[in-house]
């Protein structure tokens, strides 16, 4: 790779290199294991590492510099979640170093590829939210913000899933056991984080809080570049420790299990991502992994604060804090704890610095996903959080009381603590909480910012109508198109010229050569090149050829009923139904040859998700050893679904599924990256696939099924999904197939549960979007008989993307949210 990805001051610059070779080499001749691949791939990032962290110095001696020369505040973005993937490939594209590496490796026998697939993702955590996270780190570098990510440095990261006999198994996903050559210890950043123990007040009238189990959190970093300047951005991720490694007197009396109680306890904090949500246990564990990462991250930002010679004053002008979702919400509490009881501020003080620095994503509407907590959890692990949870909620309602006098239930619904009833517990509201303390609240898509306020949070929205706003997400294009697509890449830079990376909207020059057959044709020549690679894989993996001059089409994302991977499925069976009554193909024309690609992990304790995925196996068996329907249709699924499995994927997409029931995807960034790379989308109306399909033309996209407003009038009038299968007789046929054990003949009633939900309750709408889908699946076909008609459509998906850059969502956050505030 050339010019493109090479940082200006390093684009002649030898001695980047010469360092870049020292250290390798340096590293090598450490490696007790020669030169093997793996001994090439931690020399490498050893070596990146090692420059980056130059380059963290510099961004951080700026940033510590005068406010003037700041667009905002410095940013902590808090998340329970960042999902990393790769980072050797980024590294070396935003150094300019892959040609140095290549050369390196040749030397010792390797290849490029080969080191950069070795790398195990940092698949630190679960979907959307994660990703969206990684995303904005590279955002952040890219747009020179302060910025630090907060996170946990997790032992285990998100489960690889395995499949036997069609069923998901779950596996340990042992990211480190190589060793984590990218991370930088910090071991003089130790904070101690309590839980647990008991609050007095004291003789000065101040609360005093006495832990009974004390940890220390250890700082470790991981530094984020940028592609176009030397500038970084930190992910500061905590580990535990026990305050008291050794508990001294029972190891003198032998009882070595109980002399390292402390340190397994501190090591269990940081095992494993939250996967699920389905046993006590976990769940406080998971409670004590949020009030730790927000304890620590909230530390190390006062600490910094005060190092930089400011006073507490001016801690909220200076300094934004993010809540990713509800997971760090915790963070308003610990902070006025920090200000109150450590700092001793009064109350109002606090609360003023509280919410000048917080703000708040939302990402879901699922009323199930939102997050409370037991009371009696509280009382048992964080008392002191509690109080003050309990002192900010009284203040509050006593808000909502004055500005809505006897409106007694409107102060139920909007209190921080929900009652229960007689057979339920008293729970702490997390979005609450965030709510309150925050100065601005934001969604991820025009609907949903928009339902964000009509539904669940519309007590409050009513309240302080201008506190909740819309940002719509983005993606980076240097991993999502750049790394990822080098093909399309290459054929971009040849027609609109290169600085589309930094400035993606750059993209929209390429409009006026969409309908360009030369350019058509190349697209299409790049597509099949990574259709091949793809094959490649699935042949390798699955052991299963796949027609590459097929329609890929393809749905790869968190396994979820909402997401309906199910409808997909119920096409995938009416069209094999089609082709077998029909093999001369619809109208006398053939059968356009279709893969039907999926990639997901289902939730390890979601069961209807899991059937889902025994659901594609069991078809994809009968269907893929068919010879009636060979050539013309396979089901694939490709198991353990990451990030990087994802940069494989995208690119050799040509249809990309976006099919939830309207009104329940926040956003969607698969959506974007997939336009983004040249498949052009089948979607509902939903999240911010309408965005999208503003931005390009909705003419460019395969819209179908029930919009939000329809499906809660049907939803209102009495949704009987039954109806609707016996209006269809291909609906009926398909149900009564997957009913009768088509696809499951050793246990024909292996799918009943699911059917009997869909005629029953049909809760995401599935059989009232059917028809329309396999409608639209029909047009998706006419489209793809002509091959310049289709590029043209593709290519204007891609032009059309320019606006769903992380950058752009970046800043857009720093001009409403994180901006320096007036006269500071
Ligand atoms: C839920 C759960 C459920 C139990 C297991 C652990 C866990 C962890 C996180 C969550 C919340 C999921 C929220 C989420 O990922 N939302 C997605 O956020 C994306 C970025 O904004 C957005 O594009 C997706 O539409 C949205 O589903």
């Amino acid at each position: 790779m050339t010019a493109p990805n090479r940082s200006p001051s390093a684009a002649d610059d030898g001695a980047l290199r010469a360092a870049f070779r020292a250290a390798f080499e340096r590293e090598l001749g450490l490696a007790t294991q020669g030169t093997t691949v793996d001994a090439a791939l931690r020399a490498a990032a050893a070596a990146c590492r090692d420059l980056l962290a130059q380059r963290w110095t510099r961004t951080q001696a700026e940033d510590a510099g005068p406010d003037g020369q700041r667009v905002s505040r410095r940013v902590h973005y808090l998340s329970m979640e960042f999902l990393m993937g790769r980072a050797l490939g980024n590294a070396l594209a935003a150094l300019g170093l892959e040609d140095e590496l290549r050369d390196q490796l040749a030397r010792l026998g390797h290849s490029l590829p080969d080191v950069l697939e070795r790398e195990s993702d940092a698949a630190l955590g679960n979907g959307g939210l994660g990703r969206l996270a990684a995303c904005f780190l590279d955002a952040f570098a890219e747009q020179g913000l302060p910025a630090f990510g907060y996170g946990l440095r997790y032992r285990y990261g998100m489960f690889a899933q395995g499949i036997e006999g069609g069923r998901q198994i779950e596996r340990p996903d042992d990211w480190m056991k190589h060793g984590e050559p990218w991370e930088l210890p910090r071991p003089e950043l130790r904070y101690p984080v309590g839980f647990g123990g008991h609050v007095s007040i004291g003789a000065d009238l101040r609360h005093h809080w006495s832990p009974a189990e004390r940890l220390v959190a250890e700082g470790y970093d991981f530094i984020v570049p940028a592609h176009h300047s030397e500038r970084v951005a930190t992910l500061r991720q905590w580990q535990a420790k026990a305050a008291d490694p050794i508990d001294f007197n029972a190891f003198c009396h032998g009882d070595y299990a109980a002399a390292s109680r402390h340190q397994l306890a501190a090591d269990s904090l940081n095992w494993v991502l939250y996967p699920d949500d389905s046993t006590a246990a976990g769940r406080a564990l998971r409670l004590k992994q949020e009030a730790f990462l927000v304890s620590a991250s909230l530390q190390d930002l006062i600490a910094r604060h005060l190092r930089e010679g400011q006073s507490l004053d001016t801690l909220g002008q200076r300094n934004a804090i993010h809540l990713n979702d509800t997971h760090p919400a915790l963070a308003p509490a610990e902070l006025m704890r920090l200000l109150l009881d450590e700092h001793q501020l009064p109350w109002h003080q606090a609360w003023a610095i509280t919410t000048q620095a917080v703000s708040y994503t939302n990402h879901t509407l699922m009323p199930e996903a939102l997050e409370t907590w037991p009371v009696s959890l509280f009382e048992e692990l964080l008392p002191r959080h509690l109080g003050i949870i309990y002192e900010i909620n009284h203040r509050f309602l006593d808000d909502v009381r004055r500005r809505f006098p006897h409106d007694h239930s409107r102060v139920a619904r909007m209190s921080l603590i929900d009652e229960g009833s007689d057979h339920s517990e008293r729970r702490v509201r997390m979005a609450a909480l965030a709510i309150v303390a925050s100065h601005k609240v934001n969604g991820v898509s025009a609907l949903h910012s928009e339902l964000m306020v009509q539904t669940i949070f519309a007590d409050y929205a009513a309240m302080w109508p201008e506190r909740f706003h819309n940002v719509t997400n983005g993606v980076t294009p240097r991993r999502w198109l750049s790394q990822a697509n080098p093909g399309l890449a290459g054929l971009l830079d040849g027609r609109i010229g290169t600085a589309w990376r930094k400035d993606l909207g750059q993209l929209a020059a390429l409009k006026p050569l969409a309908a360009d057959p030369a350019l058509g044709q190349e697209f299409m020549a790049v597509k099949r090149a990574n259709k091949q690679r793809l094959a490649a894989r699935i042949e390798r993996e699955l052991g299963l050829a796949v027609n590459v001059d097929s329609l890929f089409d393809v749905q790869i994302k968190r396994i979820h009923e909402y997401k309906r991977q199910l409808l997909n499925l119920l096409h995938v069976v009416a069209r094999y139904q089609a082709i077998l009554d029909n093999p001369q193909g619809p109208d006398g024309k053939d059968w356009v040859p279709r893969t039907v690609v999926i990639a997901g992990k289902a939730a390890s304790a979601y069961q209807a998700a899991k059937l889902i995925i025994r659901l594609a196996h069991d078809i994809a068996a009968i269907i893929n050893h068919d010879p009636r329907v060979a050539g013309r249709l396979k089901l694939v699924f490709l198991p353990n679904y990451s990030v990087s499995l994802a940069e494989t994927i995208l690119p050799a997409a040509d249809l990309s599924e976006q099919i939830s029931t309207a009104g329940t995807e926040a956003s969607g960034t698969g959506n974007m990256k997939f336009a983004l790379n040249g498949a052009i989308t089948i979607g509902t109306w939903d999240g911010a696939n309408i965005e999208m399909a503003e931005a390009m033309g909705v003419e460019n996209m395969f819209v179908f099924g029930l919009r939000t407003e329809a499906v809660a009038q049907l939803v209102a009038r009495g949704y009987q999904p039954a109806r609707f299968e016996r209006e269809n007789a291909q609906l009926q046929r398909v149900l009564n197939a997957i009913d009768k054990g088509l696809f499951s003949p050793t246990e024909p009633e292996r799918y009943r549960p699911l059917i009997d939900h869909l005629l029953g309750i049909d809760r995401y709408l599935l059989l009232a979007d059917f028809a329309d889908y396999v409608a639209t699946q029909a047009q998706v076909d006419a489209l793809y008989r002509q091959p310049a008609a289709w590029a043209e459509r593709a290519l204007r998906n891609v032009a059309g993307m320019g606006w769903f850059s992380a950058d752009r969502t970046i800043r857009d956050y720093v001009e409403r949210v994180w901006a320096v505030p007036e006269g500071v």
